[in-house]
């Protein structure tokens, strides 16, 4: 497949857009019989070991097939998802340094050897999801802009570094201190301005521990290996129950405040508005956690199936905060007016997604899959959802179109 074909399935102009939407770009790249336009498409990153279909380059912008991303509980890097809103920067380890300021009594900075070596070692498995998770969706309601995320923007790996409460309890902190921003050596343009990537988190919520997991981290390792320059070398936050967003990659300073970050990733995205207005950007909450979600993986959307029992498979993530579980997945064949009671993987951790399968019957009558999630917090997953103008948290019921002979 030509350059100028890739450009335009992967940046629809407004023409196509609704027509991309409607199929849905993930059903046409996983449901394609065209094995080449899938590797053409993989092949933008293969030079970085990963095997993603590519939304953008610079930034990078890539989500995984579906079905590969549900092969493993832990998601290999290769199949981990890119969202970055400027070129991804290339850092020097050595000359690499970290600044701990504002209400701290001992503004310093650290090297990555000095934060190793100062502070206990912690790891721990946790999922990681966009915000802008499934966006496509919402763009079929009604378009919005922004990458036209599948299902795919989620995965979940080890993560290794130190507890932020720990960095936090060595700089000392001032009365006052109420929030910790972070922010990124990354350079966004943003409406003719050049600005960092950031965001913050109520001090509160990042100085506890839950059992094994430290409430923020400052994350070195992906899954045991260093991070890949586009997941955030050579330090990254990592915000267990909250979206993506608030895991700020490729961390330059840490900003102790009596306020939320002023960053235009904190104070004017992220949040759920309807329309683009000063007074309803200003009134909206920011996002903090994830809400339950699911995804069928496989079969894909348009898949050609044969009338018989079938696999269905999948991930369920339950809401973005501690103890909560997946309790209950269920699939539908007949748009959600019998549901069949899917089977749970047995990895289930907090914090972290549960994948799950069903065998089920489909025959020449079935056209959509439906599954719908359940975690022990008493949350299910909706129906339907509010559009909202940024297309973030979509969690409806997960339908996919499927032919049956
Ligand atoms: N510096 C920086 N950090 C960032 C971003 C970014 O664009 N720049 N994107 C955020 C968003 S929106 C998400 S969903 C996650 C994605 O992390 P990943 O690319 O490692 O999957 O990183 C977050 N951290
Ligand atoms: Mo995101």
């Amino acid at each position: 497949m030509s350059k100028s074909q890739y450009t335009e399935i992967h940046q629809p102009d407004r023409r196509s857009f609704l027509e991309m939407a409607t199929l849905g770009v993930l059903g046409v790249v996983a449901g394609t019989s065209e094995t080449a336009f899938i590797r053409s498409v993989f092949a933008d990153t293969a030079s970085s070991g990963k095997e993603l279909i590519v939304h953008s380059t610079s930034p990078m912008n890539a989500e995984p097939a579906l079905k590969d991303l549900v092969q493993s509980w832990i998601t290999p890097v290769k199949y981990f998802y890119v969202r970055s809103h400027a070129p991804t920067p290339q850092l020097d380890i050595g000359t690499f340094r970290i600044r701990v300021e504002g209400l701290v009594d001992k503004p310093r900075e650290f090297s990555v050897a000095e934060l190793k070596e100062r502070f206990p070692a912690t790891s721990a498995v946790v999922t990681m999801t966009c915000a802008g998770n499934r966006r496509s969706e919402h763009s079929l309601t009604k378009p919005v802009s922004g990458v036209q995320w599948g299902a795919g923007p989620i995965g979940n790996a080890k993560w290794s570094g130190i507890a932020l409460a720990d960095l936090l309890q060595d700089v000392g902190l001032k009365a006052g201190a109420n929030h910790v921003w972070f922010e990124s050596v990354d350079r966004v343009e943003k409406d003719g301005e050049v600005i960092p990537f950031g965001g913050s988190v109520p001090l509160q919520l990042a100085m506890i521990q839950y059992g094994a997991v430290p409430a923020a981290m400052a994350a070195f390792e992906m899954n045991d290996a260093p991070l890949a320059a586009d997941h955030g070398f050579p330090v990254r936050m990592v915000v267990p129950g909250m979206i993506g967003a608030r895991s700020v990659k490729w961390l330059g300073k840490i900003v102790v405040s009596d306020r939320p970050s002023p960053n235009h990733y904190f104070a004017g995205a992220y949040k759920l508005v309807t329309e683009d207005r000063d007074e309803e950007w200003d009134a909206a909450l920011p996002i903090y956690h994830f809400p339950i979600n699911s995804a069928i993986c496989t079969p894909a959307e348009n898949a050609k199936l044969k009338s018989g029992t079938i696999r269905v498979a999948g991930y369920a993530l339950p809401g973005g905060v501690i103890c909560r579980k997946i309790t209950k997945v269920e699939v539908s064949m007949d748009g959600g007016q019998h549901w069949t009671q899917a089977e749970l993987g047995p990895d289930s951790r907090d914090f972290c997604w549960r994948l799950w399968h069903a065998d089920v019957r489909v025959t020449p009558k079935t056209t959509q899959l439906v599954v719908r999630a359940f975690d022990n917090g008493g949350a299910a997953q909706p129906e339907t959802v509010k559009w909202n103008l940024k297309g973030y948290l979509y969690n409806a019921w997960h339908r996919v179109g499927v032919s049956v002979t």
